[in-house]
């Protein structure tokens, strides 16, 4: 019997209120999470109280898309083989209880998962930070294919509380709004690390009504009123927003923002006093990351707080404020720079419109003393054209302002932030993007763990990733062969899991190359779509073409409002649909586009996947992270020189890599010539699948939406230049590279060597690389462990 057996049982009795045989699987899963909350009880404690004494950074972001936490948690707290164990005692296996678990989206997509990974470096590197963010009810929605069209659903995680957060009553804060009282209240989420007794924590925030009810209205018969007034409360934290680069429901969004920010700020300024009474020293404790302009409004309201709750006056104030921010910047679309117009300002919040105002006053001043032309100053100005703009604000009030991978940070410098860069050079670094390698590799991937464990001679590669440089010499035909073992094992894992979720059925002995992120028409799932379809048709032409199996995978939510990455969603469906069920190409190419795609989905396909698709258009993707995991997982990358993708390339060599399509700097030139219809006529295969949108090959089921993306590539409109992400332009290179790959991939011994030098180089791409630059380079902090 195991240690854990008689409490697991007991917590379980305890969750289900019946004894252990009438108790379901979720009632298992809440009785181990519980019982795994109670052993890191002691040590989370002993970490706040510790965390608070120093200087310490806190991360602000709108989104933390955690996933699962239980698996994580046990394997930090050294507990699986225990856990597996107890539950067998109850006839149960520890898979199907982690299944059990709902993901906490809290996020839409890279920047909310890059702040879960930087959560669990922070913690397994002893890092005294803190994040902050919202509890959504609602995390991202739930995504379902009807007749091959996105179709949303709310998604509520935690309906019936979750284990993992715990409420803290007595540290919530009042946030005032011109239009609302509410109170904040925390819940906080422990963040265990591996290989450390610390536990730090993420807080996120809800917002509930001062007073349950409104008493005098509701004795007064106006019962409706004080039930509207209580769901209006209850509306802030209702939902995150679905979008990853535009936004809706602009009031709502800026009132969650600035909820979150105060909340979080009284409790910072509140615990600093504590700790060092004097709130003059603030900025000497405290750094405070932005995740993104999300969070800028933090920078008004610490204004406000200190001036008008700390008695500072505004030089005082402002000097804490800028040695307090620090600003990451996550995209250079346009779309993304956050602007308000300032009457959503006036009508939340007055005092910080007024702070705002002054800002751009002295920002004015500050530059024309300084000889600035007044057309930069205006544009630049923190309140123009009616408007607040959000990243300029971040971007005059923060010491340090960062990208997040080295082609990235370069052109923020150039285009996107270049008066900026003009002024302030020294605020501006690069940070490349990392991602933690114990979900994305320990965890999601054992087999691959033990290889490596074993070839090292221990398991230091966890929290070192870098020490996988030192074994790549130790690869040979063998280690190659059993790499190749480990993937096919890991395909056959994956199409059960895919067969037991969605009833697919899916050939294992096959090429699996995968496209998951964001459905965007930068990212370019559409020209992924176009080869395969391609594709079928040269094997229409020729059924004795000899093709490897290959099975296309694809994972993306489109944003409920972005009627055109829908309708490409639409269609890969459709191609989907027209290749799985043709005799001539059935079991040599299948599309399988796995719905509801998330986080947990992502550590099914991540290690069964072969070759990793990154082939946004040069210069758009600010980093990517899935490019990272894939690597550390044995994929080769297929890709374009942008983001992170660059680095990847230069860390494991252009021969080790599949890199084809148009250069960021070429493209100006490129564009300058540029004529999709030419594209059309001229490049091998490009005229019949385009054709087939229309033709009746697939179809939009006559909602006129394939048509529509015909045109945005061929002829573009009044507002938009026809083929904005050069589709057409990088097709035929994409194509032959593509080919190429997949003949290369005969050679089981050559495609493991490179797989092996891919994860052996992964190491710079570790997020604790990035966490130990972020905290050396921006937030002074220290490791500080508790024991
Ligand atoms: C994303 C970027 O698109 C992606 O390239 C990057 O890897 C990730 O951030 C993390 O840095 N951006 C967002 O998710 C976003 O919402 C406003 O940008």
């Amino acid at each position: 019997m195991s240690e854990l057996t008689q409490p697991l049982g007991a917590f379980t009795r305890s969750v289900s209120g019946v004894s252990t045989s009438g108790s379901s699987l979720r009632d298992y899963w809440e009785g181990l999470s519980e019982l795994t909350m109670s052993r890191l009880a002691d040590n989370w404690e002993a970490t706040t109280k510790k965390y608070r004494e120093g200087q310490r950074a806190s991360y602000f972001s709108a989104e933390f898309l955690m996933g699962r936490a239980l698996l994580n948690n046990l394997v930090n707290l050294g507990l699986v083989d225990d856990a597996r164990k107890a539950l067998e005692d109850y006839g149960l296996n520890l898979t199907d209880v982690l299944d059990e678990e709902p993901d906490a989206a809290l996020g839409n997509g890279g920047l909310g998962r890059l702040a879960a990974c930087f959560m669990d470096s922070c913690a397994t590197l002893n890092f005294p930070v803190v994040g902050y963010g919202i509890l959504y009810r609602y995390g991202l929605f739930k995504q379902s294919f009807v007749d091959g069209f996105q179709k949303e659903e709310p998604d509520p995680w935690m309906e019936n509380g979750s284990p993992f957060v715990v409420r803290r009553d007595s540290e919530s804060k009042h946030v005032k709004f011109a239009d609302m009282d509410v109170r904040a209240v925390p819940y906080d989420m422990p963040i265990t690390g591996y290989g450390t007794a610390n536990v730090n924590t993420l807080r996120l925030w809800k917002a509930e009504p001062l007073e349950e009810f409104d008493y005098d209205a509701f004795n007064s018969q106006r019962f409706t009123d004080a039930i509207v007034e209580r769901e209006r409360v209850n509306d802030l934290c209702r939902v995150l927003y679905p979008n990853d680069t535009t936004y809706e429901g602009k009031v709502l969004r800026v009132r969650q923002q600035y909820f979150f920010c105060s909340a979080s700020l009284q409790c910072l300024i509140a615990e600093h006093k504590e700790a060092h009474g004097d709130i003059r020293s603030f900025g000497e404790y405290n750094s405070i990351q932005l995740n993104d302009t999300h969070p800028v409004l933090a920078i008004p309201e610490l204004m406000r707080l200190l001036m008008d709750e700390e008695g500072l006056g505004w030089e005082d104030a402002w000097k804490i404020v800028s040695q307090t921010f620090a600003y990451t910047n996550h995209t250079v679309l346009a779309e993304a720079l956050e602007t308000w117009e300032t009457s959503i300002f006036t009508k939340l919040f007055p005092r910080i419109y007024d702070i705002v105002v002054e800002m751009d006053r002295r920002f004015r001043a500050e530059l024309a003393e300084a000889g600035f032309h007044p057309g930069k100053i205006e544009y630049m100005a923190p309140l123009s054209g009616g408007l607040v703009h959000m990243a300029w604000i971040a971007c005059y009030a923060s010491f340090s302002i960062n990208g997040v991978a080295a082609i990235h940070s370069e052109i923020l410098k150039r285009d996107t932030l270049h008066d900026w860069y003009d002024i302030w050079p020294e605020r501006f670094n690069n940070k490349t993007n990392g991602v933690t390698p114990r979900r994305w590799l320990h965890n999601c991937n054992p087999r691959l763990a033990a290889l490596l464990t074993e070839v090292l001679g221990d398991d230091s590669w966890v929290t070192d990733l870098d020490k996988l440089a030192t074994i790549e010499e130790r690869g040979n035909a063998d280690i190659y062969r059993r790499l190749m073992e480990i993937k096919a094992e890991n395909k056959r894992d994956f199409a059960r899991w895919i067969k037991r979720r969605d009833g697919i059925d899916i050939p294992t002995d096959a090429i699996y190359d995968t496209i998951i992120k964001r459905l965007h028409e930068y990212k370019r799932q559409l020209m992924n779509a176009l080869y395969i379809l391609d594709l079928y048709f040269r094997i229409k032409d020729n059924p004795s073409m000899e093709v490897p199996p290959r099975v296309f995978i694809f994972g993306a939510k489109a944003a409920p409002g972005y009627k055109r990455a829908k309708a490409i969603i639409k269609f890969i469906n459709e191609v989907a649909k027209l290749v799985n069920n043709d005799a001539d190409t059935r079991g040599k190419i299948t599309v399988l586009f796995v719905e509801n795609y998330n986080v947990s989905p992502a550590e099914h396909i991540i290690p069964a996947t072969d070759i990793s698709e990154q082939i946004s258009l040069a210069g758009k993707e600010a980093s990517g992270t899935g490019n990272m995991k894939f690597m550390m997982n044995g994929a080769l990358t297929l890709g374009t020189m942008d983001g992170a993708t660059v680095e990847i390339v230069d860390a494991v060599g252009e021969e080790n890599a599949y890199i084809f399509g148009a250069r960021e700097e070429e493209l100006p030139e490129l564009r300058a010539h540029y004529n999709p219809r030419e594209q059309y006529e001229t490049v091998p295969g490009l005229k019949r699948v385009l054709d087939a949108l229309v033709d009746g090959t697939v179809s939009d089921g006559g909602t006129g939406e394939f048509h529509d993306l015909l045109g945005s590539l061929l002829d573009g409109s009044s507002w938009e230049t026809p083929d904005v992400y050069y589709v057409l332009g990088d097709f035929a290179d994409y194509r032959a590279t593509r080919d190429r790959m997949a003949a290369d991939y005969a050679n089981q011994e050559e495609w493991g060597r490179k797989a092996w030098i891919n994860i052996c180089r992964s190491g710079r791409f570790s997020s604790d690389r990035t966490i130990a630059d972020y905290g050396r380079d921006i937030w002074g902090v220290k490791a500080t462990p508790i024991k």
